[in-house]
Order: C-alpha cells, then sequence, then structure tokens
C-alpha cells in the first residue's frame, strides 16, 4: 500500500471525506447491488431512462458467467462501480479499511472475470451482443466505460500495491493499442464521448510507457474523422439503436464538427467537451503538442468569459445535455450537471501544468465550492444531477421544460453518473491543492493540509493552516531541505484586490504574476502569512448575459450564496436588496452542518397578494407595495437540505 504526500487536515474537508468514506461510499454499494430499498429518480421525464433498479454488480457477474441473465441500465452502467472503485482507492490512502479494502479486491476480481481473453471489458456486449463490438462507437461508451475502469485501476493499485488491478490495465491497454490507431489493419476512431483518453493518461504517467500517451493523443486526432466510420460500422451492424437519441444527434454533440486542434468554442455535451480538454491539455503537456495547448486555451476562455454560471456550472440546456451560446445562461431551465463541474475541475488542473496562470484554479475553486459541492446532500445519501440557480418546485413537477429541475436531491437517478464522480473528486481533493514543479510549488486551494515531498520529488515540506472559507487568514510553515531557494506561489484569488503577507514575521511584498504571489524561500524553515479579506460582496453579470440583468449575487469569497424560502418566505422574486445595504456575515454552527450566513436589507413586492391586489395580470400602476425584510443567504452548496422549497441566486436590486 502506498501513502499519499499530502495530507488534509482541515476539519470541513475530513468531514467530507467521512461523509463519503462512512455514508456514500457504502450506500452506493447497497445501490449497486439492488441491495437498498430507494426511489431512484428519471433524472428528466422520459420513459426509456431506466430506473427501476442499478444492476451494475449484476450485469458483471452475468458478463463474468457467475450468474444467468439479461444487461440491465444503461450502456454505460458498468461505470458506476468503476468511479465506486477509484473513490474507494482514495478514501483508503486516507483511512486504511480491511474490510473496505476485501471488498474491493473481490470487485477487481470480479471484474478480471468479466474481462474477455483479449483484453476488451464491457458487460452491455459482452452479454448481449458480442459480435456487435465497436459497431456502434458513437453511442456505445465502450470505450468512455475502459477509461474509468483505467483511471480506477490505476488508483486503485497505487492505494493497495493491487497486482491484478495492474494486469487488468495492461491487458485491456494493449487490446487498445492492438486495435486502434494510425496503422493499418486498425480501427481509426474514437468513442462519441471522451473519456477513455483520460484514463489512458492516468495509465501513462503511472506506468511512463508512451504507447498510452500516444493512443490518447491519437483518439482526439482522429475525433472529427470518426462519424464517418462510425456511420459505415453502423450500416453493417445488425442490432438496433443502443442510445436512440444520440445518433441524431449534431456533430457538435459530440465534438467532431472540426478536429479537435481547431475548436475555439465549447460546442456540444458539457461533460464531453470538459473531458476532452482535460485530456488534451494533458497530452499536450506530456507531448509537447502547442496545437492542443492552443485550443484548450481557446476553449477555455470562451466557457470562463461567455459560457459559465457564477456557480462554476457549464451546460445551459436540457437538450443535450449541452452549451448553447455565449452569454446564454439562463437560470432555472439551465443543466449544470455536477459531472460537467467536476470535469471544469480536472481541465483546470491540467491548464495549471501548462500555464502558471491562477485564473485556472480561480475557476477550479468556484466549481469545487459550488455546483460540485451542491450535488450532494449533506446527508451523503442524496444528489443533485442538475443544478440550477433559480427553483420555484411547481415548476419542475408541471412545466415539462424543467421536469429535470429538482427541488430536493434525489435518493439515487436512473443515470448515476454524478454521485460516484462526486465521491472520487472529494476523495481526491488534496490532489488539486498544489501544482508541484521543479522550481517552484504553487498553491491553488487554500484547504489546511500537510504536503510531504515525494520519492522523487524536491525535499520541501509545507503545512498549510487554515479555516477557510471562514476566514481568510492562511499560515504556511515551510521546511525547506533543499539546498538552494525555491519559490512558493501563493494563489491571490481573482476575486479579491488584496492580500496582506508576512514572511517570517516580517511584512513582505510578494512580485504578483498572473494571479499568484511569488516568495523565494531558502533552505531551512520559514512561515508566510497570508490573509486575504473574506466578506460577503456583490456580483453583476456581463450585460450581455440577458437572465441576470438589473439583478445581483451574492458571494462570500470563492462560496455563491442563494436565497431560500425557508428563511425568506415563497415568492423569492418579489425580494429586492437594496442597493446600499450593508451585506453582514456571521457563522451559525448549528444551521447546515455550520455555515456562514449573510444577512441585508431589502424589500419584498406585497402588492398582489394583499387586499389591494391588482385582480388580473397586468396594471397601468407605477409601483408596487413593498415591505422591509432582511433577507438571508446561505451558501448555495448547501440549498435544499432543509425539504422542498424555492431558491435563487440572482435577486432584484433597488
Ligand atoms: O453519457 C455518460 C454520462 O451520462 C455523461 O457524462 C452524462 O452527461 C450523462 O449523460
Ligand atoms: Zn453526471
Amino acid at each position: 500500500m502506498s501513502k499519499r504526500n499530502i495530507r488534509v487536515t482541515d476539519p470541513v474537508w475530513k468531514n467530507y471525506k467521512e461523509l463519503v468514506r462512512k455514508e456514500m461510499i457504502p450506500y452506493q454499494w447497497a445501490v449497486l447491488n439492488d441491495s437498498i430499498d430507494i426511489a431512484i429518480e428519471r433524472e428528466r421525464n422520459d420513459d426509456s431512462i431506466p430506473n427501476e433498479k442499478s444492476h451494475a454488480i449484476e450485469n458483471l457477474k452475468i458478463a463474468a458467467g457467475l450468474k444467468k441473465g439479461e444487461h440491465y441500465g444503461w450502456v454505460f452502467q458498468d461505470s458506476d462501480v468503476y468511479k465506486w472503485l477509484e473513490a474507494v482507492a482514495y478514501s483508503l490512502l486516507d483511512t486504511w479499511d480491511d474490510s473496505l479494502k476485501d471488498l474491493a479486491d473481490e470487485v477487481v476480481e470480479l471484474i478480471s472475470k468479466a474481462q474477455e481473453p483479449d483484453g476488451y471489458i464491457n458487460t452491455f456486449f459482452t452479454i448481449s451482443g458480442p459480435e456487435r463490438r465497436y459497431m456502434r462507437l458513437a453511442e456505445s461508451h465502450e470505450l468512455y466505460c475502459m477509461g474509468h475502469l483505467l483511471e480506477a485501476l490505476v488508483a486503485y493499485n497505487m492505494a493497495t500495491g493491487s497486482s491484478l488491478a495492474m494486469e487488468i490495465a495492461a491487458k485491456l491497454a494493449d487490446h487498445l493499442c492492438d486495435t486502434f490507431g494510425p496503422e493499418e489493419g486498425k480501427y481509426h476512431f474514437a468513442d462519441g464521448h471522451e473519456e477513455i483518453e483520460i484514463g489512458l493518461m492516468k495509465l501513462y504517467h503511472l506506468k511512463g510507457d508512451n504507447r498510452y500517451r500516444d493512443l490518447a493523443e491519437y483518439f482526439l486526432k482522429v475525433r472529427a474523422d470518426s462519424p464517418k466510420e462510425w456511420k459505415r460500422l453502423k450500416a453493417e451492424d445488425k442490432g438496433g439503436d443502443i442510445l436512440g437519441g444520440i445518433s441524431s444527434e449534431p456533430s457538435k454533440y459530440n465534438q467532431t464538427h472540426l478536429p479537435v486542434e481547431k475548436q475555439d468554442t465549447a460546442e456540444g455535451h458539457a461533460v464531453r467537451v470538459v473531458y476532452m480538454c482535460s485530456a488534451m491539455a494533458d497530452v499536450a503537456e506530456a507531448s509537447g503538442n502547442k496545437d492542443f495547448a492552443a485550443a484548450c486555451r481557446k476553449i477555455w476562455r470562451n466557457i470562463v468569459d461567455k459560457r459559465m454560471y457564477i456557480t462554476g456550472g457549464i451546460g445551459s440546456t436540457v437538450l443535450g445535455e449541452s452549451f448553447t451560446l455565449d452569454y446564454d445562461l439562463p437560470n432555472d431551465t439551465m443543466y449544470c450537471e455536477t459531472c460537467a463541474s467536476i470535469g471544469l475541475i480536472f481541465f483546470a488542473k491540467q491548464m495549471l501544468k501548462l500555464d502558471r496562470n491562477g485564473e485556472y484554479a480561480d475557476v477550479m475553486e468556484r466549481a469545487l465550492y459550488n455546483t460540485a459541492l451542491s450535488g450532494m446532500a449533506l446527508d451523503g445519501k442524496h444528489f443533485f444531477y442538475v443544478n440550477p440557480l433559480e427553483v420555484v418546485p411547481q415548476k419542475g413537477k408541471l412545466d415539462p421544460t424543467k421536469s429535470h429541475v429538482k427541488s430536493v436531491r434525489p435518493e439515487w437517478l436512473g443515470c448515476a453518473c454524478c454521485p460516484p464522480n462526486l465521491a472520487r473528486l472529494i476523495t481526491s481533493v488534496e490532489d488539486y491543492i498544489y501544482s508541484v514543479f521543479d522550481d517552484a510549488i504553487f498553491v491553488n486551494l487554500f484547504i489546511a493540509s500537510e504536503l510531504e515531498p515525494d520519492e522523487n520529488g524536491k525535499k520541501v515540506f509545507i503545512k498549510q493552516k487554515t479555516d477557510y472559507p471562514k476566514s481568510g487568514k492562511v499560515l504556511f510553515e515551510i521546511d525547506n531541505k533543499e539546498e538552494k531557494e525555491t519559490t512558493i506561489a501563493i494563489r491571490l484569488p481573482g476575486w479579491t484586490d488584496d492580500a496582506k503577507m508576512s514572511l517570517d514575521g516580517t511584512a513582505y511584498k510578494p512580485t504578483l504574476k498572473d494571479g499568484y504571489m511569488y516568495v523565494p524561500v531558502s533552505s531551512g524553515e520559514h512561515t508566510i502569512d497570508f490573509e486575504i479579506e473574506i466578506k460577503p460582496k456583490r456580483w453583476y453579470a456581463n450585460l450581455d448575459v440577458s437572465e441576470d440583468i438589473h439583478k445581483v449575487a451574492v458571494a462570500r469569497g470563492p462560496q455563491v450564496y442563494c436565497v431560500e424560502e425557508k428563511d425568506n418566505g415563497s415568492g423569492l422574486h418579489r425580494l429586492l436588496l437594496n442597493k446600499e445595504s450593508r451585506l453582514v456575515d456571521h457563522y451559525e454552527e448549528d444551521l447546515l452542518g455550520g455555515v456562514c450566513v449573510v444577512e441585508g436589507d431589502g424589500e419584498r413586492c406585497t402588492d398582489s397578494s394583499d387586499s389591494e391586489s391588482i385582480g388580473g395580470l397586468y396594471t397601468d400602476r407605477k409601483e408596487y407595495k413593498k415591505e422591509t425584510v432582511k433577507i438571508r443567504f446561505i451558501p448555495y452548496n448547501t440549498w435544499g437540505n432543509r425539504g422542498e422549497n424555492e431558491m435563487r441566486v440572482w435577486l432584484s436590486e433597488e
């Protein structure tokens, strides 16, 4: 078993990790085995969404020949198990647990039995149509599932040293290298859903085998050529559609409209885009592919400048779970899938390896603290797939265009991609705190933790002490055991204007470049005291975001806030936040697991519900009647934890 070289000490994050370890992982295990009586909700009104059970472990058992039966669920149902296994691996790195390890070993064993002798693995095809292998790759998710499997096996090998995990991974990767590639006689197309590229890169980073990196690069390069090959094989395939709708999606849906290196806007299915970019940036860094790097920078700019919600959510429409157009950011019909924000975090992390620019970490933090964490209830057993910025529960129930907008997190979802994705993110959050380079260590996230050098890394130890984002104070205790000076580059978040810093007790003015403050530290022990002001702030959207014009959002540090009916009564659209009112924050230990609440003076329009109601829909009267109210905001990521109620992020301001 290996040890992490970084350990989270922050109580809030430790708590999240414990929630995943103690609640989410066993809960998800029970769901994957259909051994728990819960309501599995369809993520939207669509009768074709399988929601009777998960059957994911059963599918593996059938494929392994241990049971008889049919495949059930999505064609990518296997990936739920793989993501669970990856989360278990990270969790074991945090807290060793013999029985969890034994259980995960059994899963790895089961996977090895479900793997075909040539390395191929996919329960749907093994059970329902071995002759259809790779014939429907636009929709079949075969490589998508394999990508998740590689990620899981790499993580599990790192956590436990499992040689079986590595055997399965090598056999699978070799199968892929033999089957796909530029050489004659191999397949020249990619999967409709990017992910295999990420898995191959993880295996490449672990094993250093260039074939895996090259194949990841190949899958990206061949992407735009794939549709004609998909079409050719589909015509030969004797079976029916596997995921009906997908074959009729436009090429932008799966990013095949242009060669990936020529893409400069985020188009189509949001999760696919950010998974693709994450892999592209990783390959660019590993192989020096400058065209990939340039495309990533352009797509990044398009997302961050024109297509991302203030919560770090992406994907403006349920149709194709997709991006739409610049500045189109509706708050109550959007998609903002939890997985998409998780993918954005992956993308940001890879960009931090390419460019030393704090903006990537700003966005990573925005997505992490808001949309990603909002994906899970405080009990670790209820999950959002879609993360709205404005909810009126009845609309989600009665307006067919809003059936995906839920006001309470379901116990599980027909398409269960998000919960295990979040589990693996939370259990590996330490991987996002620092970027370590030969000449400098970059601090991306402020999370209390202890960093030790890994075997080959530079000998610098950092203890980060902070209760961020409750306060903006961070103390770094650094022990530079190198014989030469090194640099600690600390992110100055883009949402703040100023920071105070002292080095070894003396005020220090660091060089600021691209969002990082550079602090040189000589050999020996040092302290850096760093403080940014965290107070509630108002934010306004670009004028071209028509949905948010004349509205205000409140954030406190990296956390976006929202108002809930529970605190502010129903009809949240009637609230007006006074322009001049001071926003005041205080900590409430007993609320929502302990949160900073923000309050501001405002008004509520009362006209149409009192005795002087206008009586009809419209009036020529100039003013609404108003009553003075105190508006109470809570962190967005904690909404929906007190029963069904209205919520909104953007408020009118007067
Ligand atoms: O297609 C696999 C996963 O299911 C996607 O990443 C999610 O958006 C959901 O559609
Ligand atoms: Zn998802």
